[in-house]
């Protein structure tokens, strides 16, 4: 499978287009639309959050709530896009030339932007780097969740860190667990975590400032085998990596234990094997992967979010126009999107489980592919 999206953050609209997604899978809009509501929501968001709500409008390779095996594009409308008809105009019109942002941001794309694609207004990098491009990706994500639900395949997000308060405490998942932490503003488990964030994200709105941290996405029931040894770009725990290092702020991946394991010795990383019925581990040290395979067991991926670059109290630059030092520009902005990065991370990763299944057992309708797929358990039952 493969997908393109396309869009600026004050456009018209964001588009997608699915090609390789197989046939006769039930699309049920209204569960792709509370995707995209999760994704709106978490405490720290800004004010656009309360222009937008965005619903997907599927317009190819559905019909009567099926897939038909052909391309799937949608579009998901930008309500703001009333408020930038003229300065995201596509049509050359008069406008005001002094709409033109000279102040790049640190930490953002707009100054390697405008150098590498030669502009003189910030503006034509930041629209297509802003994060509001990762609703069709959220959209994406959603309709692969449709698929993994025919194989009880589930994908979930906490977060376990918003500038640096940690809610990592280990809990047993009771079946309140995830429910939980979807109802919490800010995705975690603990309540009086959950006041403390929301005291700090208060905090640093009012020192315009802003807050990263770091989000945990947790996918069971996947089958021993997605990904493989054999070549560096079918390693699955490679393709979880460029996946979510490309959700915009991202700036670190692991991998179960991940950076932690570089400070035990291989007793303590590596997860014994035991049998009964099946092959299982007590420990899942490896989150679910071992030679670029998943090996049966959680995957357990983290991600480190840093802070948004747009500062209401904002950093030095330099003005393209004039070479000066001056504040960095202010757009509207978020305080935090880390629960938001969550949701996006949990849909982006069911993309990636997706396609390394249809990968895997191939087929080009559902049917197929769940034939292939009972057939493949019935064989690893044997082994
Ligand atoms: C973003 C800036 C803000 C966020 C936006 C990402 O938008 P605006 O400048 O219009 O206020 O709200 O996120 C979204 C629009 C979204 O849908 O997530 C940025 O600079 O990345």
């Amino acid at each position: 499978m493969r997908f393109l999206n396309a869009g600026e953050s004050h456009g018209k609209c964001l588009t997608g287009i699915i090609e390789g997604f197989p046939s006769n899978i039930e699309i049920n809009a209204q569960n792709i639309n509370k995707e995209l509501e999760r994704r709106q929501k978490g405490y720290g968001r800004g004010k656009r959050m309360s222009i937008e709500k965005d619903k997907i409008e599927i317009t190819s390779g559905v019909r009567f709530g099926k897939t038909l095996g052909s391309p799937i594009s949608f579009t998901i409308k930008n309500k703001d896009w009333e408020n930038w008809k003229i300065p995201m105009a596509s049509q050359k019109i008069l406008h005001d030339e002094d709409i033109k942002i000279t102040q790049p941001r640190p930490g953002h794309s707009d100054l390697s932007g405008i150098i590498k694609y030669n502009h003189d207004d910030v503006r034509n990098i930041l629209e297509r780097a802003s994060a509001r491009e990762t609703a069709s990706r959220t959209a994406v994500g959603a309709i692969c969740k449709e698929f993994l639900r025919e194989f009880d395949i589930e994908v979930h997000n906490r977060v376990i860190n918003i500038g640096g308060i940690e809610d990592l405490k280990i809990t047993e998942k009771g079946s309140d667990f995830w429910n939980k932490i979807k109802n919490s503003e800010v995705s975690v488990y603990d309540d009086e975590k959950e006041s403390k964030i929301k005291n700090l994200i208060d905090d640093a709105k009012k020192d315009g400032d802003t807050l990263g941290g770091v989000v945990e996405v947790i996918i069971s029931n996947v089958p021993i085998g997605l990904g493989s040894h054999t070549f560096y770009d079918r390693k699955i725990d490679g393709k979880i990596a460029q996946s979510f290092m490309s959700l915009q702020a991202v700036k670190g991946v692991e991998i179960g234990d991940g950076f932690l394991s570089g400070s035990k010795k291989g007793s303590n990383v590596h997860d014994e094997i035991y049998f009964s019925d099946k092959y299982y581990r007590k420990t899942n040290h490896a989150g679910g992967i071992e030679g670029g395979m998943t090996n049966g067991e959680e995957i357990v991926v983290k991600a480190v979010v840093k802070p948004i670059p747009t500062l209401m109290k904002p950093l030095k630059t330099v003005d393209i126009k004039t070479k000066e030092t001056k504040d960095a520009s202010k757009e509207r902005s978020d305080v935090c999107a880390v629960p938001a990065a969550g949701v996006i991370l949990e849909n982006i990763a069911a993309w990636v489980i997706a396609d390394e299944f249809i990968r895997k057992f191939g087929g080009d309708s559902l049917e197929e592919i769940k034939r292939n797929y009972e057939n493949y358990l019935s064989y690893v039952k044997e082994r």
